[in-house]
């Protein structure tokens, strides 16, 4: 059975969506920072001492993207895979621009809103990071102009990865004004049976 390493309440909730999208039997062993993280067994898991990781059979992965690509690939009946190298191109594509362009600064801006103690938060960098944000906002923004989906009609991966980063823009309370598509279509993706089943189990 496919093995998840991490805990819902981390990036390791991505994995868990695609999973959970895609009806796959799996085995979450709850392994949390800091402490499991640090076990030498984890180690030979995933050196970075991170999570999530994934364990399928001979393949060990780190990189939440990474996993859910290949989720996707090997698991998918539904529609998930994009259908043609293109697409899956495009899918990769998206993938490695919302860890670029949006995850940083939107740790930026969760760290300093939520998960730093009160008196060690710095609402101002909280605020210029989502200043920062707003270039990719437009740019999701054109993307989805015109088309329900980053690919076209259907959800795909491309979708889950990008809002698997974004939905932290919710939890941290970006304003997505700005971004009527972006909000309409984010409010979408978390709406998902997944997206809730990956969060609360
Ligand atoms: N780029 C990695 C980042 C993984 C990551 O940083 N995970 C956090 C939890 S959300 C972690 O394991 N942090 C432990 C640490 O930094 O020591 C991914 O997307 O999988």
């Amino acid at each position: 059975m496919v093995r998840l390493y991490g805990v819902r309440q981390s990036r390791a909730a991505r994995s868990l969506w695609a999973l959970e999208e895609l009806g796959v039997p799996y085995e979450l062993v709850s392994t949390n920072i800091g402490t499991e993280t640090q076990s030498p067994g984890y180690k030979a898991i995933n050196p970075n001492r991170r999570i999530p990781a994934l364990v399928d059979g001979d393949l060990t992965l780190f990189e939440s993207m990474a996993i859910n690509l290949y989720l996707a690939k090997k698991y998918d009946k539904g529609g998930l895979q994009p259908a043609t190298p293109e697409d899956e191109a495009r899918a990769v594509q998206w993938s490695f621009w919302a860890m670029t362009e949006l995850e940083p600064q939107l740790m930026v801006v969760l760290m300093n809103r939520l998960f730093l103690p009160p008196n060690q938060r710095d609402l101002s960098a909280a605020n210029a990071a989502e200043e920062k944000l707003g270039p990719a906002l437009g740019v999701l923004e054109g993307a989805l102009a015109g088309r329900q989906y980053l690919l076209g009609p259907t959800f795909t991966i491309a979708d889950l990865n990008v809002a698997s980063v974004l939905a932290w823009a919710l939890f941290a309370k970006v304003d997505l004004a700005k971004s009527p598509n972006v909000k309409r279509w984010l409010q979408e993706c978390v709406a998902r049976p997944a997206f809730a089943a990956a969060r609360n189990g």
